[in-house]
């Protein structure tokens, strides 16, 4: 087997994304219709906003936005996670990112697995945001143990998507046949099941503890529960949802509406109501019931901030959320009354050092970089006009907008548990492998730009 004849692990990625896309699309036909309402607001704003079209192609983001989607997961055991992390690795998809979700009352913590190099996020930057379930939360023993018993005894990976995952470790890639072959047998990991593996008495129980709890352990896999476009304009996505029969949650989670939109902003439609098969007691029938998991959900992505402008982020939305709980208005008003000590300008955003840029050569840094050889600070060369700056987008998920995603989507039933420490440590043993450091690679990503100027311009210099 030689290495030329690899896939390369960006097609695999492609490849599975796409394929991921047709399978929720024919499980859940609301994704084909928000993917379709999503695609035209996205063609209308770049054809409308000249800005964003030059800002984009200048941070290689292009090409790439009708590609672009994220999934979620949620699995049950430390083995689960593990030989996830193997399957998308296949793929080029790393986990970056630790978010304890027991903060908000939800017993799993979470990575997203994703591709972490610029030019193989700019082919494709699917992701997929992985929960694992914390049974230790769980306070009633013997629960507990019927939980453990189920997903001791599952397999959500097919033995032949198995296999292919040691084939591409043990050989460095897969060539042709076998990529298609793991894309088709990765998928099935992620498909929708109707027949439950518990009976109805062992659901309502673990419902009962939590309602993510029976939609983790009752199933035979952990099928993908929303896969979302990212949108350039999600207040319009937001305004024509209703008029094309989807009812998206009231508010949108994130940062309010800017001229330069930072981090993350998501909305969400309900959770379908499925109709699933539970097996008789006995074991020898099947008895009907419901189960609602699977929803739609949107995102627009934005400006990656520094750690200083995520604390200026998270005081600012915690202050939004003090000022509701004291009665001064509704969370609409106040977050964007909150939200205007947030500098909403890249040259002040970049001056405070609150945002990630990627810095580039402009025409006339190019061009004089043909000719002759240019070194100074970033700031000499910015002023002038040698080079200019681009927001880097935020690649990743915010802790408090998806336990507001989650929470939309359960309703409020369901026992409160008290939650231990977050632990990362445990996540990372569990995963068999560190998480990347977010920031760090943002850190990196705008050094590199940088770099990169620095080096063509003072190539005749030398
Ligand atoms: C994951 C929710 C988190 C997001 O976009 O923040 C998420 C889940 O419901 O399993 O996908
Ligand atoms: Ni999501």
């Amino acid at each position: 087997q030689s290495r030329s004849t690899f896939v390369p692990a960006n097609e695999i990625r492609s490849q599975f994304s796409q394929a991921m896309s047709a399978m929720y699309r024919e499980e859940v036909p609301a994704y084909g219709e928000l993917m379709a309402l999503v695609e035209e607001i996205n063609a209308t704003r770049l054809a409308d906003d000249a800005q964003l079209r030059d800002q984009l192609d200048h941070s290689n983001g292009l090409d790439r936005i009708t590609e672009e989607r994220h999934g979620a997961i949620r699995v049950g055991t430390a083995a689960e996670l593990n030989t996830l992390r193997r399957l998308f690795a296949v793929m080029g998809m790393e986990p970056v990112g630790y978010y304890d979700l027991a903060v908000a009352g939800i017993p799993v913590h979470s990575t997203a697995f994703r591709p972490v190099a610029e030019a193989d996020l700019n082919i494709n930057p699917f992701r997929v945001f992985t929960s694992l379930l914390r049974l230790e939360l769980i306070e009633d023993a013997e629960l507990r143990r019927a939980a453990e018993a189920v997903l001791a005894a599952r397999d959500i990976f097919t033995p032949a998507a198995r296999n292919l995952i040691d084939r591409a470790e043990a050989q460095g890639g897969l060539n042709e046949e076998d990529a298609a072959r793991f894309v088709t047998e990765a998928l099935e990991t992620f498909r929708w099941h109707s027949k439950a593996i518990v009976d109805a008495d062992l659901y309502q129980k673990l419902h009962d503890e939590h309602r993510l709890i029976a939609d983790i352990v009752s199933f035979h896999g952990p099928h993908i529960n929303h896969l979302t476009p990212r949108t350039l304009d999600i207040d319009a996505v937001q305004r024509a949802m209703p008029g094309r029969g989807i009812n998206p949650k009231e508010v949108i989670e994130g940062p309010p509406e800017r001229n330069c939109p930072i981090l993350l902003r998501q909305t969400s439609f309900k959770a379908l109501e499925e109709k699933v098969l539970f097996r008789t007691a006995e074991g020898t029938g099947w008895s009907e019931g419901s189960h609602t998991a699977r929803f739609g959900e949107i995102e627009q992505r934005g400006i990656a901030l520094t750690a200083k402008g995520r604390k200026l982020y998270d005081d600012l939305l915690e202050a939004t959320r003090a000022a509701v709980r004291a009665g001064e208005g509704t969370y609409e008003t106040l977050l964007l009354e909150k939200f205007r000590a947030f500098p909403d300008s890249y040259a002040e955003l970049r001056a405070e050092g609150l945002a990630f840029f990627r810095y580039s050569l402009t025409d006339k840094g190019a061009e004089l970089a043909r000719s002759v050889g240019i070194s100074g600070t970033l700031e000499g060369l910015l002023e002038i006009g040698l080079i200019r700056f681009d927001p880097i987008i935020y690649e990743d998920f915010l802790p408090v907008s998806a336990a507001g995603i989650f929470q939309s989507n359960l309703g409020d039933t369901g026992a409160e548990i008290v939650y231990a420490n977050p632990s990362q440590s445990s996540f990372e043993a569990d995963l068999g492998a560190k998480v990347h450091d977010e920031l760090a690679l943002y850190a990196e990503l705008e050094q590199a730009s940088f770099a990169a100027c620095q080096a063509l311009l003072s190539e005749k210099a030398q």
